[in-house]
């Protein structure tokens, strides 16, 4: 197995760039066809340009937290069990993380080259960091979900897909992004929903010969660097791969586009599985018909089902 160059982890796919918004409209969306897309903030990066290691210590390392510690600097997410040697939930104080991240501790709890990250955590972590960075009002729906994010260089968020619409908003350091189309679905190799490891692509960009023999080198995608101040957009279900060049901190917000509303809505007039099948044919396909090869493959591969058994949960929670 080639090592692929930590450096050049998003150099192994024939990329086009993200196209770029100049205001998030409540129009931006659907004017952009539901596809990604990139936005300037020039307020965040104003407030984050000044934030060093000591500041972070100052407003948030005392803040007790789970840390996702990884021997290989992969951070999957999707259905657990994964491996405990491999991979650790550690309890630590932010102090120690961000010491932990900045390389000024050798001891270790996995390897000595273990990585760490703050991983989809408490998006009010960002209140205490600045009070005056808030996306909400952008997000066509109410935010279902806010988490920050904080990274050690060279961390890897392998390739999966989210089924929310995402605002991944950069505040300090670089992150290399993929995006590919729901389109791919079949040519990344995902884990069907429900499963262990769920929603994640069982190719690892770091297995050369895989990505190579896999043919998902030759899938279209979109390919950015993600530096302070910017929005990236990611619709629901749009697989992405992540990879942190620097020392770097993120929030992202999700939130139920207005189909699943719309699918939600039309469960609860009327759920038998013939209904099911229309509300999708009507209100997905519709709006949002680059999911069309998606839903197919997760027919094929018995996600549909477990997704079914959540919009279900989810109406009964309405
Ligand atoms: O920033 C990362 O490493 C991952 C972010 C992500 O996957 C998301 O916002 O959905």
């Amino acid at each position: 197995m080639n090592i692929v160059k930590t450096e050049n982890l998003v150099d192994w796919v024939k990329a086009k760039p993200l196209p770029k918004v100049s205001a998030l409209t409540p129009t931006v969306f659907e004017e952009n066809g539901f596809r990604p897309f990139v936005f300037e903030d020039q307020n965040i990066k104003s407030i984050t340009d000044s934030w060093d290691l000591d500041y972070y210590n100052s407003k948030i390392g005392h803040v007790n937290a789970q840390v996702y510690v990884s021997a290989d600097g992969t951070f999957p997410g999707g259905k657990g069990p994964y491996d405990p040697e491999k991979y650790r939930i550690v309890q630590m104080e932010l102090s120690e993380c961000l010491s932990r991240m900045n390389g000024l501790r050798s001891d270790f709890f996995l390897t000595p080259s273990e990585k760490y990250y703050l991983y989809q955590a408490p998006g009010d972590l960002l209140d205490k960091l600045s009070a005056s960075i808030d996306l909400s009002r952008h997000t066509p729906s109410p935010v279902g979900e806010r988490n920050f994010w904080l990274s050690s260089p060279g961390n890897i968020t392998p390739i999966h897909y989210d089924l929310n619409d995402n605002f991944l908003v950069q505040l300090s350091g670089v992150k290399q992004v993929l995006v590919w189309s729901p389109q791919c679905y079949e040519g990344l190799r995902f884990n069907p929903i429900g499963d262990t490891h769920d929603r994640q692509s069982r190719i690892n960009p770091k297995d050369e010969e895989l990505l190579n023999s896999s043919g998902v080198t030759t899938l279209p995608v979109y390919a950015h660097t993600l530096t302070p101040g910017q929005v990236l957009h990611i619709p629901f279900a749009w697989p992405h791969f992540v990879y942190s060049e620097t020392f770097a901190t993120s929030v992202n917000y999700w939130w139920d586009p207005q189909f699943v509303k719309d699918v939600i809505i039309a469960l609860q007039l009327s759920a038998t599985p013939e209904s099911v099948e229309m509300a999708i044919e009507d209100l997905v396909f519709k709006s949002r018909p680059d999911l069309r090869a998606m839903i197919t493959g997760i027919q094929r591969d018995g996600g549909f089902t477990a997704l079914l058994h959540n919009a279900f949960n989810k109406m009964k929670a309405v």
